[in-house]
């Protein structure tokens, strides 16, 4: 989605990481958290973690601004970016990871283990979505996007929340009709179509 909005063309190699070709050379030894997506430079120097990535990308691409432009923005854009991968996203993702059989020997991300899939973790992880969702919704009654005015990378954070969150019928549409507005506008998105 980054890298649509943005309009940067990379050459991309996809893996099968239900195949475990994260675990397979040469990508093992490239992002040893065995996770996508993972950035190699040419000089070899490979960034991991999504948001480092897009980071990197944005000070090499400034335009248009997903990052915020002055200190006042990019403090903004910080704040609420932290709080959707902090608050949203990772309950969101344990949740998930929790429920789906297909998880199973997978609860953390880039981890093959014995660690079973604890339903506790999957209430727990929707009481604490649901708690931020109760955050969020404020913050989108008076704005048209997660960090204010304008598209930013936490809307981009977000939208993978919410597209979890649904997954587990928490009423957003009803309950939470500023992020439903949101989410659906966001959605529309060529960067979210493709
Ligand atoms: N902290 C990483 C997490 C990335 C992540 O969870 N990637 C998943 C995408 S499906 C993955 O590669 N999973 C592989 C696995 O769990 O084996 C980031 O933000 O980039």
């Amino acid at each position: 989605m980054f890298l649509v909005e943005k309009d940067i063309e990379l050459p991309v190699v996809e893996l099968n990481v239900r195949d475990d070709d994260q675990f397979k050379e040469p990508f093992t030894s490239m992002n040893p958290f065995h996770c996508v997506p993972f950035l190699e430079l040419d000089d070899g120097t490979v960034i991991a973690e999504s948001i480092s990535v897009c980071r990197y990308l944005e000070e090499l691409n400034p335009e248009p601004s997903l990052f915020g432009r002055t200190p006042e923005e990019r403090a903004i854009i910080d704040m609420w970016n932290r709080r959707v991968e902090l608050d949203g996203f990772l309950p969101a993702l344990h949740a998930t990871r929790n429920d789906i059989p297909l998880f199973a020997g997978r609860v953390v991300p880039g981890t093959r283990t014995d660690l079973p899939q604890l339903p506790a973790m999957v209430e727990r992880g929707k009481e604490m979505l649901d708690i931020f969702l109760g955050r969020l919704e404020p913050q989108l009654a008076d704005n048209e996007f997660i960090a204010g005015p304008n598209v930013s990378i936490a809307d981009i954070t977000c939208f993978f929340v919410i597209n979890m969150a649904n997954r587990f019928e928490m009423g957003i549409e009803t309950r939470y009709p500023n992020i439903h507005r949101w989410f659906t506008a966001f959605s529309a998105r060529p960067s979210a179509e493709a």
